[in-house]
């Protein structure tokens, strides 16, 4: 369900991906939910009109290696933001609340440490019900959701503070 704080896309500002490049680092655990994230950021970038070979998918084992790969991501300088994806199911160990709370905190970490936009496209469920009802369609996406927030803050950057789009500053 969407929080009363989701705005409607069409209550945003018309976006464009284009000129920009992007990121989406994808965990294989869960891989058949992770492929729904991934389809749906996909689709997201494409909708709006993300150029050809603008979107880089690298694929780590689990969650947990998440934001190392991120943070190699943000600091190539190739990327106008990077998209963060997994699934991560609350099982019979404390596994779960380690493998969440550091790759929430490290998804957190290397933006702020980089300036790079990153987004948490992570579910984080009890589980794999609650995990399949958020790789749903559209905006029951979380990768979907993820893909659009990824060029809204693209945008964001490069009209309040200039940022030059990647696909531009590499020619
Ligand atoms: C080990 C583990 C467990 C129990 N559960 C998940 C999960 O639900 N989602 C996920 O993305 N990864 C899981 N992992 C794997 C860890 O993220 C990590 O890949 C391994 O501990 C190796 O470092």
């Amino acid at each position: 369900m969407r929080s009363e704080n989701s705005q409607p896309a069409t209550e945003q500002k018309a976006l464009s991906a284009k000129g920009f490049r992007f990121a989406i680092v994808a965990s294989r655990w869960n891989d058949s939910i992770v492929s729904r994230l991934l389809a749906g950021a996909r689709d997201a970038l494409e909708e709006l009109s993300a150029d050809e070979n603008a979107v880089e998918i690298l694929r780590v084992p689990g969650s947990f290696e998440i934001p190392l790969c991120a943070l190699k991501a943000a600091e190539s300088g190739n990327f106008d933001a990077v998209i963060c994806l997994g699934v991560i199911i609350r099982g019979e160990t404390p596994h779960f609340d380690y493998i969440a709370a550091a790759t929430a905190r490290g998804i957190g970490e290397v933006s702020l440490k980089t300036g790079v936009p990153l987004l948490f496209g992570v579910i984080t469920a009890d589980n794999i019900e609650q995990a399949i009802d958020r790789a749903g369609e559209k905006l029951n996406n979380k990768g979907y959701e993820a893909g659009r927030a990824a060029v809204e803050l693209a945008n964001l950057y490069q009209e309040v503070f200039g940022t030059e789009p990647r696909a531009v500053a590499r020619g």
